[in-house]
């Protein structure tokens, strides 16, 4: 074969094997965890328990582009004590394993929320002693539990309302006051003093009244020496819309001292997903990667769901799909280039 022909092979060969290799095989400079360790930076998943026992391709999905993963629903309060003393650590047990075998940081999600809570504790109709002591016993025993194993907690989940400045109206505000809030620091602090602890809201992740109200409320609680180690901005965005200004956003509340991150990233497509749509969202990906790289208290991303088959979306939002960077066939998508081209740019610092 001629020098020419070889050229034309080498050639041929690398363009078919750009279009056709899925994404992190097309990047050079490493894998994603590798990646996301040099620049210090957690890169994070959500996780059903089902799959994590069952489906060794769901598994390996984790084990092979991640480096934290948070319970999706299981360490939420419904299925952790369903009634009350009866607790069922059945699925918190098994993501905890699965973390520990496979080196993996963890998130703890969530502790005082307005969803997912058991009848009894909702329909309670506790006054504000009794729900103390119910707030009481339910940190203790879950963080108490996993003490020293459990990196960070979001112990404050959606305090405000979906839109709008005000303090959402949920039971614990209802029943205890703004001071749920503090209350609920001290407690998950006192239960476990090493976990980093988190409000964690969506609404958010760029600059607007939402973020505002967010800010005021995490200065206060640090001007009080209230244990707030961090904010997650969840980042469930929809295509097209995903803000320009999460690194200003970001770095406000990083000058607060406060640790910040992207804790349930996803993007989701409006019907019909092209191959247009699905090319933009890599860079909306991208985008996001970068924008935790440019603060540098950001400590981390994590998307929310393994693959398009497991996420919410669908079923939260019809209309919408292919939020995820893994599709439903357990197949890498461009999201996950931007990822991982995010990670070999690395970080800049322009603080
Ligand atoms: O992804 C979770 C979904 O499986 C649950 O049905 C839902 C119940 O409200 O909660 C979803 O997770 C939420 C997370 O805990 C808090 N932020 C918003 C997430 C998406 O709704």
């Amino acid at each position: 074969m001629s020098a020419a022909a070889v050229c034309v092979v080498v050639f041929v060969v690398a363009a078919v094997t750009t279009l056709v290799l899925p994404g992190p095989a097309r990047i050079p400079g490493g894998t994603l965890p590798g990646l996301a360790d040099a620049h210090g930076i957690k890169l994070g998943v959500a996780v059903a328990v089902d799959p994590l026992r069952e489906d060794p391709a769901y598994r390996e999905i984790v084990t092979d582009h991640y480096t934290s993963m948070t319970a999706e629903n299981a360490m939420k309060w419904v299925h952790v004590q369903p009634e009350r003393y009866a607790f069922d650590w059945s699925g918190p047990d098994t993501v905890v394993d699965f973390a520990e075998d496979h080196d993996l940081d963890l998130r703890g999600h969530t502790l005082l929320w307005h969803n997912q809570q058991p009848a009894w504790v909702a329909e309670g109709h506790y006054d504000a002693d009794g729900l103390r002591a119910v707030m009481r016993e339910h940190i203790q025993a879950l963080l108490g539990r996993y003490e020293g194993r459990i990196d960070s907690w979001d112990v404050i989940n959606e305090p405000f309302e979906d839109t709008g400045t005000d303090l959402r109206d949920n039971l614990w505000y209802r029943t205890l006051g703004e001071g749920y809030i503090a209350e609920g620091l001290w407690t998950a602090h006192e239960a476990d003093p090493e976990a980093r602890l988190y409000i964690n809201e969506f609404g958010v992740e760029g600059g607007g009244e939402k973020a505002d109200a967010l800010y005021e409320l995490a200065s206060g609680l640090v001007a009080d020496g209230v244990p707030l180690h961090g904010i997650g901005f969840q980042g469930h965005f929809v295509h097209g819309d995903v803000p320009d200004d999460l690194v200003e956003n970001m770095r406000r509340f990083a000058d607060l001292g406060l640790d910040v991150e992207i804790s349930e990233l996803d993007v989701r497509i409006p019907e019909p997903v092209t191959d247009e749509a699905l090319a933009a969202q890599e860079d909306e990906y991208r985008r996001v990667v970068e924008a935790c790289l440019d603060v540098s208290r950001c400590v981390g991303v994590s998307v929310w769901g393994v693959t398009d088959a497991h996420s919410w979306v669908p079923e939260w939002f019809p209309g919408h799909d292919a939020a995820l960077p893994f599709d439903g066939d357990d197949r890498p998508k461009p999201a996950l280039t931007g990822i991982h081209e995010a990670l070999g740019r690395g970080r800049r610092s322009a603080e």
